[in-house]
């Protein structure tokens, strides 16, 4: 079949779609507070992980019972590791604190330290624990108690260049300290402290800290310091509150942050990294990390729960340094980082661009994991999303899953709205004779079309409206299997498989053949035409190719789809050279085909499969035969009406078993 159709439309209502989101970057669990690190060159995501409020704790709040990891090498594709540490296992918690909160993870001489803040057993507040593990995703032993002098959340641990380590937390501001070479304790005094009393709650009893404030950071609240270095510069990074709750107002928190030219400062503070979120999600909390020379930020939104701020998403973007050290100010975008394989299910409502009037919303309210589609309001209208790789692209079609109220037509192009058309669809929903016969408006439909062009690498894709308005969930390019792969004039000689069948073979492009039915069939109709044909098979003009068949049968059909005026009613001449290194007698050639077929060895008829029949193995099995020592020639035609055609053969040994040592010297 040649692609004659501008569009083929394949059905099919959208099954539940969970397409890799790019940001955030986990889509199926709730995930905060993120503390990304590179172990063993692939990037670890340690964050906290909100659940839905569990009957008895506190309303509007945070609930959070364990942690997962997960890992990366290409951050796009996230594997779940599973929960690492859970709050019943606590040997010093509160079994049903829910208050997992934020953790971090590092690695010293060849162990890896959990750092995480919890509910102790009894008393107020947050204490934070250690765990420790030989690999980044676990198993993790847990210290039976916590860190003494250590009362806070959002523990965070630099290991420096000279194996000394510091642990940074919060609580009353940001406290450092110098942490012991076996990282589980503080190394210096601890002092008592009086905790402030908070309105409504009684006195604390004074309490033991250790480390001390860090200097030189902005006024108003801070938490979850990450503290980096990158070069001879030590970063603070804190969520930070900068603006006043005056006149009602309830300020969010940006990420900001300090430098210094040692790790406990005093700091000099720089400004922010990331500006308060524009939908009043209250927290943000993040960290920085290199991977393969690019620095990245991971931080939090509430994009899978706009409604309730403390069920939240991890999401990733590139950041850059200026040359003095500063960090340049982050933007937060829905297309995030990573190449996505233009072969995986690229979600262009996480887009990079669109024009004026385009819109996003959830596919299902009620489950908000199902992800996003965008909405393209009518022509001219445009998205583009970035970075799609191209390169696992082989023989491709091009598959859109979108909705539309109207007929209606839109185009993926390369790099711009008016770019190189990559492909077009063509939105039938209303129609008496299209592929859908009844209203398919508002449903959401899978639809398919051919490429006209095909970038190289990486490039990005655009979206183009070129109708009315069109909503869009993903787009997937699919490689068509390869049936058959080209053979080149200097290949070597092929073999038979393993169990003797032949695969390679020259094939003439298909004589159509338009047979209304199979029954004709008769050994008399097929030996008449068989001769027909083969007398004038001398002055057919077809090309005949040179093919390695994928699999055991020859798929002629696929062969016909590519090369053939049409993939029914057809005639196919195939052959072959056998090369055997020594005379081989009383062997059988046995072959099955769908529908008839005719056999030669070296110019003798030695089978006749008639009938309207499949293809089955060792369907038909010739007498014994002799295959000569040396070149020995191969032939048949393949005759089909309205069927599939294809066909397999082999050589049988005189106990049935097949014949596998000879050689087939075929090339281009
Ligand atoms: O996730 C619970 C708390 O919210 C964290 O510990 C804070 O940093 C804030 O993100």
């Amino acid at each position: 079949m040649k692609h004659k159709l501008s569009l083929s439309l394949v059905l099919g209502l959208l099954s539940v779609s969970f397409g890799k989101a790019q940001n955030p970057v986990i889509h199926d669990l709730f995930t905060a507070d993120p503390t990304a690190r590179v172990f063993n060159g692939k990037v670890y995501l340690y964050p906290s992980h909100d659940i839905l409020p569990v009957e008895g704790t506190r309303p509007n709040w945070f609930c959070m019972a364990d942690y997962h990891v997960f890992s990366s090498e290409n951050l796009v594709d996230w594997t779940d590791h599973g929960v690492i540490v859970s709050q019943e296992q606590v040997p010093w918690g509160n079994p049903t604190g829910y208050s997992m909160w934020a953790p971090d993870c590092v690695e010293k001489g060849g162990k890896y330290y959990f750092y995480f803040p919890n509910a102790p057993k009894s008393g107020r507040g947050f204490a934070i624990g250690v765990a420790t593990a030989d690999q980044p995703e676990g198993p993790f032993r847990l210290e039976s108690e916590p860190i003494k002098g250590v009362s806070g959340i959002d523990p965070c641990v630099l290991v420096d260049e000279d194996g000394q380590s510091y642990i940074y937390w919060s609580g009353m501001g940001i406290r450092g300290a110098k942490l012991k070479q076996n990282m589980k304790e503080l190394d210096g005094e601890l002092r008592e402290m009086k905790m402030p009393r908070r309105e409504g709650m009684p006195e604390m009893p004074p309490m033991l800290v250790g480390g001390e404030e860090m200097k030189g950071l902005p006024e108003g609240f801070k938490e979850g310091p990450f503290a980096f270095r990158r070069g001879n510069w030590y970063y603070l990074t804190f969520p930070w509150v900068r603006g006043s709750k005056e006149n009602g107002a309830n300020p969010t928190e940006t990420l900001a942050y300090a430098m210094s030219k040692s790790p406990l400062g005093p700091w000099d503070f720089k400004g922010i990294i990331m500006a308060e979120h524009e939908n009043h999600c209250w927290t943000n909390h993040h960290s920085l990390v290199e991977y393969q020379g690019q620095w990245y930020l991971f931080y939090h939104n509430n994009a899978y729960s706009p409604n309730d701020d403390k069920r939240r998403s991890v999401c990733i973007e590139k950041v850059t340094f200026n040359s003095d050290g500063t960090i340049c100010e982050v933007k937060p975008t829905l297309r995030g980082v990573g190449v996505a394989p233009a072969t995986s299910r690229i979600d262009v409502d996480r887009y990079s661009a669109i024009s004026e009037g385009c819109t996003t919303a959830f596919n299902d309210t009620t489950a908000t994991f199902r992800g996003w589609h965008a909405t393209l309001p009518g022509k001219g209208s445009w998205l583009r999303f970035a970075d799609a790789d191209f390169s696992p692209l082989t023989d491709a079609y091009l598959v859109a899953c979108v909705k539309a109220n109207a007929n209606t037509a839109f185009s993926v192009r390369e790099k711009s709205a008016k770019g190189k058309v990559i492909a077009r669809f063509t939105v039938t929903v209303k129609s008496e004779q299209g592929p859908f016969r009844r209203d398919m408006s508002g449903q959401w439909l899978t639809l398919t079309a051919p490429l006209e062009y095909t970038p190289k690498g990486t490039a990005d894709l655009v979206v183009t409206c070129e109708g009315d308005a069109v909503s869009i969930d993903w787009l997937q390019f699919k490689n068509r299997p390869r049936y058959f792969t080209p053979v080149a004039s200097d290949a070597s000689p092929a073999k038979p498989d393993e169990q003797g069948f032949i695969r390679r073979w020259k094939l003439m492009e298909p004589i159509a053949k338009p047979i209304r039915s199979n029954i004709i069939f008769t050994n008399t109709w097929l030996r008449e035409t068989f001769d027909e044909e083969l007398a004038r098979l001398p002055k057919q003009k077809a090309k005949w190719h040179t093919l390695d068949s994928e699999n055991y049968n020859m798929k002629l059909f696929r062969f016909a789809e590519k090369y053939g005026s049409q993939t029914y009613g057809s005639l196919f001449w195939c052959e072959t050279v056998i090369d055997c290194p020594e005379e081989m007698q009383n062997v059988r050639l046995a072959a099955g085909s769908n529908g008839a077929s005719i056999w030669w060895l070296n110019d003798q008829e030695i089978l006749l499969l008639e009938g309207d029949r499949r293809m089955v193995v060792d369907d038909g099995v010739s007498a014994r035969l002799t295959l000569n020592k040396g070149r020995n020639v191969l032939r048949c035609a393949v005759i089909n009406g309205p069927g599939l055609s294809d066909m397999c053969v082999r050589f049988l040994d005189e106990n049935g078993k097949p014949v596998t040592n000879f050689q087939i010297p075929l090339s281009k």
